[in-house]
Formats: C-alpha cells, structure tokens, sequence
C-alpha cells in the first residue's frame, strides 16, 4: 500500500471512529472533551493535518483533501450535536421550571357577616321602611339615662330584673342593661315627633345558661306623636312579625316600670304555626320580648305634655329572632366564634 494509500485510509478510519464516537455522545461534557481529542489544537485531526508534510509532495493534495473534508465533515457534525445537546438542555431546565399557569387560581377565603349582624340589619330595614330612624347611644351609661329617667328610681326592685354591672360614683355609672337610655337621650334632644329604633349591646350580670348572655344585642324602638294609640302599637309589630319571620303575633298583659299599659308580645311558633309542638312546648307561641303606651310620668321626664303627646315602646333581642330563625337552642353558641358552626349561615 502507498504511504499516500494509508494516510487516506488512516483518515477515514480516524472520520469513521469520531463519528461514531459523536453519536454516543449525550452530555455537553462529553461533547467537549469529544472536540478537544479530534479537533482541538493537538487532536488526532490536528495531527494528521501535520503528518501531510511527510509524504511525498505528488501525493499530498489527495491526502490533503481528504483530511480537508474530514474536518469540515467533523466540525459540522460537532456544531449540529453541539445544537442539539444545547437545545436538549433548555428544554430540560424548562420542564422542570414549568408551572402549569392553566390552574385555577386559588379563591381567597371570603368572610360573610355574623347571623345576628344579618338580623339586625334586617330590623333596621323592616323599621326603616315604617319610618323609623336609628338611634345610638353610650354602652357606659349614667345611672339618669337608664333608670331614672325611666321611671326607675333608685331602690326600685324593678332594677332587679336587670342585675346591673355599676361603677359606685356620685350619679352612678352603669353598663347599659337596655337601650331604652338611647331613646331618653333622643326625646331630651329634640320635640315631637320621634320615631325611633335603638339597635345596640347590653350587659346583665346574668349567670350565662341556654338563653342568657352577659351581653347581648337589643333592638327597641319608640313613637311619640298627638294621637298615638295602643293600635298603632299592635299594627307595627304585626307587621314586623309578618315580615321578619313571617309569623302572627300576640300580646299578654304584663307590666314595665317605663310603659303603661305594657304587654309583652308572643311571635306564632316558626314549625307549628301556632299549633303546638315540641319546639313552643305545645304553646303555640314563642315569647320575644316586651312593649307597652309610653309611661306619663316619662313623658313629663323628657318635658313632653302627656295629655298632648302619647307614644308606644317596645324592646326585642336580635339574638332570640335569630335562634328562632335558624332552629338555634342555645343563645352561647352564638358567641362561641366556632367557625363550624357559624359558616352554616353563610
Ligand atoms: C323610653 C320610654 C319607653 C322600652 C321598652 C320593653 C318594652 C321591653 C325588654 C328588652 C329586654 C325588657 O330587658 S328586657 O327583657 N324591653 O320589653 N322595652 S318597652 O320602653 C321605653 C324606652 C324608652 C323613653
């Protein structure tokens, strides 16, 4: 064989086992010390480039050629594996930084208001639409607001039914045991005629059990006008009734230090109708609270003329129409802040 014969064929075998060698190729790594052993400064290619000068001149341009394309054949492989390696890596480190931008977003936990918030604000509109405004007065109450003024003098055992928390100052200061010193507040600031409700906090020094909290929410509300009548009363709060719960109403004779006469009114039992059943122990009726003509000497209290002005008073608790509402049994669930059990009025 030539020496011209056996580089040629040197050279090929070289191109072939490269080639090859390329093929396994997998990692950019390899890829590297791939080109730096064929076509790096000392590779095998480089080399064989050099042993040209050995052979004789007649022969080196074939050989040369041969070598040539074996290069340019090798350093075009290597730029297309090179392409690929790189294309493969992106595509790699991309998959594993995806994130599925399709998911859905996650929905923020919305809040909703308290049942008896809902209660409440369904009384102020249901009053609201018969004409009466709202009302607001101080939680920290003069002993004056919510009892003297009232009708309530001190040592009056009618302040039993309201075991009071009081700080023991001259005048007397209290927390509130009712609203009623919102609506005094209201007739000490302005003439006839009033037409208010009171929606407020209150705060007995009750012994908490299924139906009594040491504070709870009240409503009252109060008319004074000429020729307000026992009537009007009665109409109000049937109509109140009808359309809160969609229940009757009946009223029994009681009395209240602050109204004359008084009553307190019953709603028709919600799963009954008035029938009789377990939940109105067979009454019937389900108590909600009191109402009564505003008392003369209250009138003259708040300096208005009872023989030219009359008005009616009622009270309601927001918390017992709610449990009325909803079937609740117990008044301290209410307050418990235990979100299982108030996310089922959401
Ligand atoms: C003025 C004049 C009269 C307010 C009234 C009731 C009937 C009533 C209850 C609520 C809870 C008693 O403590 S309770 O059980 N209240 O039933 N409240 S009439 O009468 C007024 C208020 C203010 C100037």
């Amino acid at each position: 064989m030539t020496e011209q014969h056996s580089l040629i064929t040197a050279l090929r075998e070289l191109q072939a086992r490269a080639e090859s060698e390329l093929g396994a190729i997998t990692d950019l790594q390899q890829l590297e010390e791939w080109r730096i052993r064929y076509l790096g400064t000392k590779g095998a290619l480089t080399m064989a480039l050099k042993d040209l000068g050995t052979i004789p001149k007649e022969d080196r341009p074939a050989a040369g050629q041969t070598a040539n394309t074996a290069k340019r054949t090798l350093e075009a492989a290597y730029d297309r594996h090179l392409a690929e390696l790189r294309q493969a890596a992106l595509a790699t480190g991309l998959s594993a930084e995806a994130i599925d931008i399709t998911l859905p977003g996650r929905r923020p936990q919305l809040g909703y208001s308290h049942p008896v918030r809902e209660t409440l604000q369904d009384i102020i509109r249901i009053f609201g639409s018969m004409g009466f405004s709202v009302a607001e007065g101080p939680e920290v109450e003069w002993d004056r607001f919510n009892f003297e003024l009232l009708n309530i003098p001190e040592d009056h055992p009618a302040r039993d039914t309201m075991d009071t928390f009081y700080v023991d100052v001259p005048g007397g200061i209290v927390l509130r045991t009712h609203t009623s010193p919102v609506q005094a507040r209201v007739m000490l600031s302005q003439r006839p005629p009033v037409r208010v409700i009171a929606p407020g906090r209150c705060f007995r020094r009750d012994q908490e059990d299924a139906s009594h909290l040491s504070y709870f929410w009240q409503c009252e509300g109060l008319a004074v006008d000429r020729d307000v009548t026992f009537s009007d009363l009665k109409g109000v709060l049937a109509s109140f009734a009808d359309q809160i719960l969609g229940c009757k109403v009946r009223f029994r004779p009681h009395h209240f230090q602050f109204t004359e006469p008084s009553a307190e009114f019953d709603f028709s039992c919600l799963v009954c109708g008035g029938k009789g059943c377990r939940t109105c122990k067979y009454e019937g009726w389900l108590e909600i609270s009191g109402a009564g003509m505003v008392h003369p000497q209250v009138l003259r209290n708040m300096d208005y003329d009872p023989a030219v002005y009359s008005g009616f008073a009622f009270g309601m608790g927001p918390e017992r129409i709610t449990m009325m509402r909803y079937g609740i049994s117990d008044i301290r669930l209410l307050n418990a802040n235990d979100m299982r059990f108030l996310r089922q009025f959401a």
